[in-house]
This record gives C-alpha cells, sequence and structure tokens, in this order.
C-alpha cells in the first residue's frame, strides 16, 4: 500500500481509510489554548471539540495545542510537522478499529522555546477558555499541608523569572496580568485531570501563586475567571509502536503518534464559563449544576479500580490492564472493593445505577484489545493514591466502615515500591516521589509503618490504629505468601 505522511497536503488522500475532517481548518479560530497535548486530551476534549467543528456555523473554537515541558518536544514536532492533525483509533469492543483524523487542533506552541508567545497567546481577545491536562501532580498541591508548594523549585524558578515561567501557575499569572492591562474579558480556565474538584482546585492553588507573585491581581482574577468543575473519562493507552505500524500497514496513514483509546467516553462538566463556551452538548458533553458526586464515583471507582488492578497486577507479574482484570481471584477482589468499601460512601448520584457502572467499570478494564500499560498506571501513583483511594479509607475510618482492600493494596504499593515483581523481574517505578518511596519501602521491611510515614501522600493514617493493623497484617501476608494466595484468602474462598 502506498502511504503517505500526514499533514494538510495528503488530507484528501485517506478519506476512505478514515474518517476526515470536513470543515475548512483554515476558517477555524483559536478559542480554546490547551496545556499538555498527551493521548488524553487528544482523545477526549480535541475529539469533542473535532466532532463540533463539522457543523460549520462553528468557527470560534479551535484549538492552540501548548507543549508545557522540556521532554514535550516530541509530541511539539510532531504535530508541528503534522500541521497539528493526528489519527485517533478507537479500540472498539470486537477488537476492530475506527479510525478518524482529528483536525480541531490549529496551532502549536513549544513553551520552553517562546514563554512569551504562550503568554501573548493565551491572552490574546479571540481564546475564551484555557483548558489543562497536566497531571494530577502538576497542581503543585501538598497533601500534608493542604496548600500550594512553594518548595517546588520550578516555582521558586517561576517567581524570579515571571516573563519566562516553567510552570502552569507563572503561565496563568503573566496571561492574566496581561489581559487586565489591555482591558479584555476574563476567560474560563478548566482543568480536564482526574482531581477531585478539579476546578476548585485549579483556582486555590493559582491564586495561592498569585498572592504572592501579583497580589494586585487576586481581584481581578476573582471577578474575571471561573473554573468549571469536570469529570473527564476515556481510557487511553500509551501509542506503541505496534499500533504506528499497524496504522500505516492497514491504511497508508503515516502519523508518528496516532492516539489509542476505548470507545467509552465521558465529560460531565458545570456549567460556568465567564466568556462562552463552544456547544459542546451537541456531541455529547453533559453539563450539570453539581459535579462532584460524579467525579468522586469516577475517581474512586474507575481511577481507584485502575491502581487495584495496576499494583495488584504488577506484582503478579502481569503487563496490561486486562490481563489483571481477567484473573478471576483479582476481578473478585475489585468486585468487593468497590461494593464494600466504594460504593458505600458514595451519595447523591441522582439517577445513576451504581451497580450498572461497576459492571461497566469491570468490564471496560477487561476489554483485551485495549493492552493498556499497567507501567502507565502505576506511574505517578504518588499523586495518584491521595485522590483515588485514600478518600475511600478516610470516609471509611470515619464511619468505623470497611477498608480491608484498600489497605491491602497500599501494603502491595508499599513492596512494589522495591521495584521487584513476585517473579523477580524488575518493575519500571516511575514517580516524582521515586527516591522516597524506595528508602520508605526498605525501611519498611523491618517495620512496614515507615512507608506509611510519608506524610507528603498518607496526611495522619499512621495514626489510625485499625488502618495500621490492616495494613501491617496485609503487608506480612503477601511477603510471606505473594498477592494471589492472599486475595483468595480475603476473596474467602
Ligand atoms: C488512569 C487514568 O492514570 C491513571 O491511573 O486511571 O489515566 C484513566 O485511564 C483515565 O482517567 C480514564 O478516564
Amino acid at each position: 500500500m502506498t502511504t503517505y505522511k500526514l499533514n494538510n497536503l495528503n488530507l484528501s488522500k485517506f478519506e476512505e481509510q478514515a474518517a476526515i475532517p470536513k470543515y475548512n481548518r483554515s476558517n477555524i479560530k483559536t478559542g480554546i489554548v490547551h496545556v499538555g497535548i498527551g493521548g488524553f486530551h487528544r482523545a477526549h476534549e480535541a475529539f469533542y471539540t473535532d466532532q463540533l467543528l463539522h457543523d460549520e456555523t462553528v468557527t470560534d473554537w479551535g484549538i492552540c495545542g501548548v507543549a508545557l515541558l522540556d521532554f514535550d518536544i516530541k509530541i511539539y514536532n510532531t504535530l508541528k510537522e503534522q500541521n497539528g492533525l493526528y489519527t485517533l483509533v478507537v479500540k472498539e469492543l470486537d477488537g476492530s478499529l475506527s479510525k478518524r483524523i482529528i483536525g480541531s487542533i490549529v496551532e502549536c506552541l513549544y513553551a520552553p522555546e517562546n514563554p512569551s508567545a504562550v503568554i501573548e497567546k493565551m491572552a490574546s481577545p479571540e481564546v475564551k477558555i484555557i483548558t489543562l491536562t497536566i497531571t494530577e501532580g502538576g497542581y503543585n498541591y501538598n497533601e500534608a499541608t493542604g496548600e500550594f508548594d512553594f518548595d517546588n523549585p520550578l516555582i521558586q524558578h517561576d517567581l524570579e523569572n515571571p516573563k519566562a515561567p516553567k510552570t502552569i501557575f507563572g503561565y496563568l499569572t503573566q496571561a492574566l496580568k496581561l489581559r487586565k492591562e489591555n482591558g479584555l474579558k476574563g476567560l474560563t480556565v478548566q482543568s480536564c485531570d482526574n482531581i477531585q474538584g478539579n476546578g476548585d482546585m485549579t483556582k486555590k492553588m493559582l491564586l495561592s501563586y498569585i498572592e504572592k507573585a501579583e497580589p494586585e491581581l487576586v481581584p481581578w482574577m476573582e471577578a474575571n475567571v471561573s473554573f468549571p468543575n469536570a469529570m473527564v473519562d476515556r481510557i487511553t493507552p500509551a501509542t506503541s509502536q505496534a499500533d504506528i505500524l499497524n496504522l500505516i500497514e492497514t491504511t497508508g496513514i503515516d502519523d508518528a503518534w496516532p492516539v489509542v483509546c476505548e470507545p467509552f467516553k465521558q465529560w460531565i462538566i458545570e456549567d460556568d464559563f465567564i466568556s462562552g463556551r463552544p456547544a459542546w452538548e451537541k456531541v455529547g458533553v453533559q453539563f450539570v449544576e453539581d459535579v462532584v458526586p460524579f467525579e468522586k464515583m469516577k475517581l474512586q471507582l474507575l481511577n481507584a479500580g485502575h491502581s487495584v488492578l495496576g499494583i495488584l497486577g504488577a506484582l503478579m507479574g502481569y503487563d496490561t490492564i486486562d490481563e489483571a482484570a481477567n484473573n478471576n481471584d483479582v476481578n473478585r477482589f475489585l468486585r468487593d472493593y468497590m461494593r464494600q468499601e466504594v460504593a458505600p460512601i458514595l451519595s447523591d448520584l441522582n439517577g445513576v445505577d451504581l451497580e450498572a457502572y461497576e459492571a461497566s467499570l469491570l468490564e471496560r478494564f477487561g476489554n483485551i484489545y485495549i493492552k493498556d500499560q499497567i507501567d502507565r498506571i502505576c506511574s505517578e501513583s504518588s499523586a495518584k493514591f491521595p485522590i483515588f483511594v485514600l478518600p475511600t479509607v478516610n470516609a471509611q475510618l470515619k464511619q468505623e466502615g470497611h477498608f480491608e482492600h484498600a489497605a491491602f493494596v497500599v501494603a502491595a504499593w508499599a513492596i512494589y515500591s522495591l521495584g521487584v515483581d513476585e517473579t523477580g523481574k524488575a518493575l519500571l517505578v516511575k514517580d516524582a516521589m521515586k527516591s522516597t518511596l524506595k528508602e520508605k519501602a526498605i525501611a519498611s521491611k523491618n517495620n512496614p509503618v515507615a512507608f506509611l510515614e510519608i506524610e507528603a501522600i498518607f496526611g495522619a493514617l499512621k495514626d489510625s490504629q485499625s488502618f495500621v493493623d490492616s495494613y501491617v497484617t496485609a503487608y506480612h501476608n503477601i511477603t510471606k505468601y505473594g498477592v494471589e494466595k492472599c486475595i483468595l484468602n480475603i476473596n474467602g474462598n
């Protein structure tokens, strides 16, 4: 098959192999600046927006994708060469692949190379929304203090070099300042990360930074910037070399970085957009008054479920989430965790059938075509556990309820942090707190509570005797018998 590089020039050649943008991309203005152009954004917001742009009356909501970090150079270069185009490959439940070339990213910027271009773009009159996927860790929140972490060297850098920032907080501050100076309207800053109250969190963290960096900007920000909370969902594994080759071989589309994802998608947002928004509801986005219950449900069932499968699966020697989910004992363990520990602390889910939701999660996790990498799921667990798993534990502790499964997973994580699985294979621990995790994991061999002493993750959990008892028992059991035997026992077989 003849292959062609994916770019504007060749776009029409792919019409038979994939759905392609039918709108005139050169007419689309940039209404959204998005920071963090990894797989998730491209499978989710950029996909929804591409769908909407097919309505020819919509011309104001193109996306400018910003690569914020040094190592984002690769995705920036790829998108630049491909004129912002990429292929979204949906791995359907029957194993077939649906391919769609997405056209909604109409511009790209690489922040480390040209910080002022990013600030100016965010401050340009046509931009009404800045959306973020900067990962859970990107919000610079310290779990132990509940506050913004000013000790972060990058934050120190931004305070000292306001015109050439490195963090999102430095950029947003400068952009808002410029908007104010230019007499422009405010805008919406919208988080698309997996954080409980992600809009509230963004506001709180940004406000802390601005209070220190540009205190006179605070009242303007309070009056002119909105921060809607949102629940985002679509499982998007890292793209593998096989995905890239398979796309070329089956379609001739030479795309250096396609995105692969599951068919399911969901986006529930609070309708609080101070300068307007795209009519995303036309393409399946739900707008609600209070998204908090939905966020809780997703974070504590789906994301926590991922962490359960990831950490247990990693120790057991599995590589992908579906392998762990299709092990009957692990599956039963996860089901019981969801039923006995998470479901009782979820409330206000007006009209949501929780059992059906749990069943759909088990089906999504078990999808053998997705091949979501356990390494991806376990990466940055130090930022994930406090949001995904520990809120359930804390809520259960308050009502003297169940947390045995959660304590077991935390113990498994302590053992995982030693960096070797139960078959003796090295684990790829990728975590901003890797060295602390390892140090505490080693200390835990003699005294398992050492792991819980990482206050920035666990807060005061080590002072809760009933949790500690359950955790220590699990720790010793896993070390002695291995994960599989332990969960058989917990499952009551
Ligand atoms: C995952 C999420 O990062 C993780 O640990 O749980 O990336 C998950 O796949 C998405 O939130 C799905 O919407």
